[in-house]
């Protein structure tokens, strides 16, 4: 239904840009842009009073008093409409009405089709995963599901790797410092999850020993090794603090600082209440957020959302095309009720070719052009937008078959 409506949409700006060049040309008393119409904007880039005055004059006002009455020269939000109609219209004169709409995430949205996109899920196997997720299976269980599913729509929307921590040694004394020794593994580089294999590589650990998170952050930069400045971002899942005597928000602060710009979220898995704080100051030193799954379900509800994210950066990449729909046909409306109606009404009270009836159709060709000028950059946005939507839809037809066959219905 989506895809249906803004195909609709990219329909109707087509036809909207070609109704642009000709429409409000064709309506100024008969003829098209004067020979003595100026081409561009006045030097400076003044578009307030002074400068239409001086549009409206044509060269023979440019020392002499206004030719025309006051009114037509008063331009408060500087697109040539004078105040008067945009009033009669309206409008209101003291702003752009045609101005886009506010479209938060819309830069990132656009990013998000533009630019590589990795990402590292970083799964604690520490001893305590072993304890019962409140629904008869053991943490550990609970996890390796979620991830499971999630594995079946990452690979989609990230290049995705996989590590581990606390997998190695055992929780006792005398098994802590293998397994604080052994920091996170990557099990999956980056870009090779993948939902046929990744059944096996989850098999290949069990809970077993203590909670090295800053070995497992420190690891994770060099997972991320040669991917800067592209999208990278960490989903790091623990039921617990660091236990190996690591300083885990330094190493996010200085996974922040490495010049990998990435985030890293991080998700408390049946933590206690007095151990989230230093989960929630890792996530908030990596520029993440923090999630609290008290459950199994908690932990597969988030995932879930994670691989729901296609559809808010569409909705902020939609918005960006319904702002190029409703300029469109909001300036087009101003630019023909002034230039085909209101111009030609006041010309024919003068003379053909008047200093009134010039600076009226001086008037009238700065108002066209002014159009012309927004409407090319609109073009270029759409031409942009048209080359968007089309990696767009080959991302959500794959992306959608397989959220449907993980999650159900999307
Ligand atoms: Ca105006």
């Amino acid at each position: 239904m989506r895809r249906l409506l803004l195909s609709s949409i990219f329909v109707l700006l087509g036809l909207f840009a070609l109704c642009a060049g000709v429409a409000c040309g064709a309506g100024s008393g008969g003829e098209g842009r004067g020979p003595d119409a100026p081409e561009t904007e006045p030097a400076g880039g003044s578009r307030g009073e002074e400068g239409v005055r001086e549009a409206a004059g044509g060269e023979t006002a440019a020392a002499s008093e206004p030719i025309l009455d006051e009114k037509w020269y008063e331009d408060s939000d500087g697109n040539y409409v004078p105040d008067f109609i945009e009033v009669a219209n309206g409008f209101d004169p003291e702003k752009n009405d045609c101005a886009p709409e506010e479209c938060p995430g819309a830069a990132e949205g656009i990013d998000f089709y533009t630019q590589p996109r990795n990402a590292l899920l970083i799964l604690d196997s520490s001893g305590s995963m072993a304890a019962d997720d409140g629904t008869g299976r053991t943490k550990m269980q609970a996890a390796k599901e979620a991830l499971l599913r999630y594995s079946g729509v990452s690979p989609v929307l990230f290049e995705t790797g996989f590590m581990v921590f606390g997998h190695e040694g055992d929780a006792t004394e005398a098994g802590r410092p293998e397994s604080c020794e052994a920091g996170g593994e990557v099990l999956s580089p980056i870009g090779e999850v993948d939902s046929s294999s990744f059944e096996e590589t989850i098999s290949r650990f069990e809970p077993a020993g203590w909670t090295p998170i800053e070995g497992a952050l420190n690891e994770a930069g060099r997972a991320f090794s040669g991917k800067e400045g592209e999208i990278n971002r960490v989903i790091l899942v623990s039921d617990g603090i660091e236990t190996c005597g690591g300083d885990p928000v330094a190493a996010a602060e200085g996974l922040r600082r490495s010049g990998i710009e990435l985030t890293i979220d991080v998700v408390g898995f049946g933590v206690p209440d007095d151990e989230t704080e230093q989960l929630r100051d890792i996530a908030t030193a990596g520029g993440g957020e923090y999630f609290d799954a008290k459950t199994g379900a908690d932990l597969d509800r988030y995932f879930r959302q994670q691989a729901e994210a296609l559809s808010e950066t569409w909705d902020a990449f939609a918005c960006e095309l319904r702002n190029g729909f409703h300029d469109t046909i909001c300036d087009q409306n101003q630019c023909n009720d002034a230039t085909a109606f209101r111009i030609p009404d006041e010309q024919r009270k003068y003379e053909y070719d008047s200093p009134e009836y010039r600076a009226l159709q001086d008037l009238s060709n700065r108002i066209s052009a002014g159009l012309e000028e927004r409407q090319r950059a609109r073009d270029e946005a759409s031409a942009r937008a048209n080359e968007l939507f089309d990696q767009h839809q080959r991302l959500q037809e794959e992306y959608t078959s397989a959220f449907r066959e993980v999650y159900g219905g999307a």
